[in-house]
């Protein structure tokens, strides 16, 4: 049986869904899956990266993230040295942050963790020397944060993660390399889901973005994203929805065609099946501004 290992054993602080390790030289690991995600960046010298059953050379300046159900071990390791951050990524809610328009941030957060054993997708983010010493230089406060925790260490360290997590988007956004393409244009699928919500978009438009057959497409949407892509579309509408229920003191006709749905009746049943309540429910209990208006 494979080791997974536990939360608990390794995240210092139960009310931190973070937790960050410099492994200086990194020791011998059994081959062992986890109970969270990891953010790994190389920092110094080389090994085999074995991923399932994939074997990826990985050196210096390569960053990846390992997605807890996957078994993986380093190998062959000369000099490695290595920057290991724990994350549990529900807990950090980072599928609702405004990153999520940005392609990169999909390849490398969601794409390639699953993609990564299938041979069509070689794709990896690699750091030259300047952003790899930004990255140290992030990794380090967010190291000194969680070790002195000083009155604020807990939001710093989530702001820093945050810096993180946007700028190494942004260097696969910026940057691909000829293997990220293909990921990437799987990315865009998915940040023009983010993006244009607003508008009438059919699976054909997305198939055609990531440039897959349709067929092809939603087998891989639905096997990173946990469910299929119109489906995706309409919680992303419905959340959107929400959210200007809850900062703005526009009608509910309004907000329902402002996100994409032709009509309110239909807008409030699906905003029902998602959200267990009405939309002027919804609004009554969470409104900041107003007093609950519907229509
Ligand atoms: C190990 C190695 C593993 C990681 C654990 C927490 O040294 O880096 O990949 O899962 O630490
Ligand atoms: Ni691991």
């Amino acid at each position: 049986m494979i080791k997974k290992l536990r939360k608990r054993d390794y995240f210092d602080d139960p009310t931190l869904p973070l937790q960050i390790y410099i492994r200086d030289p990194q020791p011998e690991f059994p081959l062992h899956a986890h109970g969270f995600d990891e953010l790994v960046i190389i920092l110094r010298g080389t090994a085999v990266h074995t991923v399932d059953d994939r074997q990826f050379p990985v050196k210096s300046g390569d960053v990846f993230v390992i997605s807890g159900k996957h078994e993986h071990q380093y190998q062959d390791m000369h000099g490695l040295a290595l920057a290991n951050i724990l994350f549990d990524s529900l807990a950090l809610q980072m599928n609702q942050w405004d990153i999520r328009a940005l392609p990169g941030f999909h390849a490398l957060f969601a794409l390639e963790p699953v993609l990564r054993t299938q041979q069509k997708f070689n794709s990896r983010l690699h750091l030259s020397e300047r952003p790899l010493n930004h990255v140290n230089e992030i990794i380090h406060d967010l190291l000194r944060e969680t070790q002195m925790r000083n009155p604020g260490y807990r939001l710093m360290a989530l702001g820093l993660f945050m810096q993180l997590v946007v700028f190494l988007s942004r260097c696969y956004s910026d940057r691909p390399s000829e293997e990220s393409l293909d990921l990437l244009r799987l990315g865009d699928a998915i940040a023009c889901i983010e993006t244009r919500f607003a508008e009438k978009i059919t699976l054909t438009d997305l198939a055609k973005k990531a440039r897959l057959s349709s067929r092809h497409f939603q087998r891989i949407f639905r096997e990173c994203m946990g469910r299929p892509p119109i489906d995706h579309l309409m919680c992303v509408r419905i959340q959107k929805a929400a959210e200007m229920l809850k900062h703005s003191d526009r009608t509910v006709t309004d907000i329902a065609l402002s996100c994409g749905f032709s009509d309110s009746n239909y807008f409030s049943r699906q905003f029902r099946q998602v959200m267990n309540q009405s939309p002027g429910q919804y609004r009554s209990d969470t409104h900041l501004i107003g007093h609950g208006r519907t229509d």
